[in-house]
């Protein structure tokens, strides 16, 4: 399951599939705020890179809500883990805005290390229980803004952990592809 579009000169891709694998330059972990490697996402991140990722998240200084910290990939294909810390839900207004603010620091943080592809896991919809619709609406909207301003990343895969959740993620970016 995939879909490929173009935004600006860069490629926005949508995969069902595991991020631990994926063979972009970076990919982005949706950590905790100690950066430790924790359940979910996170753990098989830390899992698939191997204890050397854990040392290195030790010397970051942790992470705020809506920051993004980078790291080398260590085991992963990945050369580089950009961690960002999502928003616990809480249908505050604050939520939207926190994690736009994952999104878009992430990718800053790809740019001004020359990263130019990036695959993203679906920041706050798991253990941190952000409703997926609401989270892929901010999630793609986040992105394509900034792809139509920065044509130095080539491209944004959001990785999808199940097939439910790369319908309701297609499903948003058709909406926003239509406006
Ligand atoms: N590849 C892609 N997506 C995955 C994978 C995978 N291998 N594994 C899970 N997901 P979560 P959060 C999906 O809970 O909500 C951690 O303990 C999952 O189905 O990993 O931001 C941290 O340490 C869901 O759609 O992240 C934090 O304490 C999405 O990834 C806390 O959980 C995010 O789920 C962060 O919670």
């Amino acid at each position: 399951m995939s879909f490929k579009c173009k935004i600006g000169n860069s490629i926005l891709e949508l995969i069902a599939g595991d991020i631990t694998v994926q063979d972009t330059e970076a990919v982005v972990n949706a950590a905790n705020k100690a950066l430790s490697p924790g359940g979910g996402v996170s753990g098989a991140i830390h899992r698939a890179a191997g204890l050397e990722l854990w040392d290195e998240c030790r010397t970051l200084g942790g992470c705020r809500t809506g920051e993004a910290k980078l790291s080398r990939g260590h085991n992963l294909k990945a050369k580089y883990v950009i961690h960002t810390v999502g928003p616990v839900y809480s249908g505050s207004k604050s939520d939207p805005e926190d994690l736009r603010d994952c999104y878009k620091n992430s990718l800053l943080l790809a740019s001004r290390n020359k990263i130019k592809s990036v695959s993203f896991p679906s920041i706050s919809t798991g253990i941190f229980g952000y409703p997926v619709n609401e989270a892929s609406r901010v999630a793609l909207k986040t992105i394509t803004n900034f792809l139509e301003e920065h044509p130095e990343i080539d491209l944004v895969r959001m990785v999808l952990f199940t097939e439910g959740d790369y319908g309701i993620y297609k499903a948003s970016l058709d909406k926003i592809l239509k406006d």
